[in-house]
């Protein structure tokens, strides 16, 4: 049976300054402190550097063959990616707001099970460090050929527009930044459980600059996000010779979390970059 490769996972990760293969260090302890008092506060929390400068080139390298297999989502979503105009809200109400949402997303069954983006999503160590930083009590990587680890690109012109995520905790790895827009933005714990509150919703909707956070990142960076009560986006990508990369990595407290059936359906309806020559360029 084959397993994956811790010592590929490792060799990724800056141990030094992020010795995640022992948390019980006072190093490892301040570390898991600081995420979880972060990810507290402002619902972000972001390691710079987490990847060696080689890794996120190998990471890149990794990718770049499996971008024609990529499927290729071009939509109009609001927030809650719920159908609008039902006569349920005003006509200007936030839930009416749609936006556009383009970009190509290599899926988990893509990547090669022997590859170093699998090795570094099923590292043990990597998970327990999550696990930690959540403050659950249990942590796993979740199992869907699709979801479970993927790749979002968004080349020129291409947007993830704002949404709320489903699940309550998102570990990303930004690999590659265009040279114009592709920012990520968000306001953080804008709405409660019990309170949407709308009317915050609608100035940032109406204007970002003033109302999101746009934190710098940089490739190479680790990011924890709480995106279930935080309003996010990625900016339109501009004029650019590179596309941006980005690493989502899919934990649950479950061992056995599934998404459902409509996620992969609606992802194995979606065109493939290759079939789409016009587009296919730009990615790679
Ligand atoms: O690309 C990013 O920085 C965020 C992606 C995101 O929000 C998502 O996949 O839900
Ligand atoms: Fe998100």
């Amino acid at each position: 049976m084959a397993v994956t490769d811790n010592s590929a996972a490792m060799a990724l990760v800056d141990l030094e300054r992020y010795p995640i293969d022992d948390l019980r260090t006072a190093t490892g302890n301040e570390l898991v402190e600081r995420c979880r008092r972060d990810l507290d506060e402002r619902a972000l929390c972001t390691l710079p550097g987490f990847l060696r400068p080689a890794a996120v080139e190998n990471l890149v390298d990794e990718a770049k063959p499996l971008v024609a297999d990529a499927v290729y989502t071009d939509t109009m979503r609001n927030i809650f990616f719920q159908p609008t105009g039902d006569g349920d809200f005003a006509p200007d109400h936030p839930h009416n707001a749609t936006f556009p949402n383009r970009f190509a997303r290599i899926v988990n069954h893509q990547f090669p099970n022997e590859g170093m983006s699998r090795a570094l999503f099923l590292w043990p160590a990597l998970t327990e460090f999550v696990r930690q930083v959540f403050g659950a009590e249990t942590m796993y990587p979740t199992q869907c050929p699709h979801l479970a680890l993927t790749m979002k690109i968004e080349a020129e012109g291409d947007t993830d527009s704002w949404h709320y995520d489903g699940n309550d905790g998102v570990v990303s790895l930004l690999l590659q930044q265009p040279d114009e827009g592709g920012l990520f933005e968000y306001a953080p714990y804008i709405r409660s459980l019990k309170d949407d509150r709308f009317d915050d919703v609608a100035r940032v909707l109406r204007d970002p600059a003033h109302h999101a956070e746009r934190p710098p990142l940089e490739p190479g960076t680790l990011v924890f996000f709480n995106g279930n009560l935080s309003l996010h986006r990625v900016t339109q990508v501009g004029k650019t010779t590179k596309p941006r990369m980005i690493l989502l990595f899919s934990f649950d407290r479950s061992p056995n979390y599934i998404f459902p059936n409509r996620a992969a359906e609606r992802l194995r309806a979606l065109p493939k970059l290759k079939d789409l020559t016009e587009k296919h360029s730009k990615y790679t």
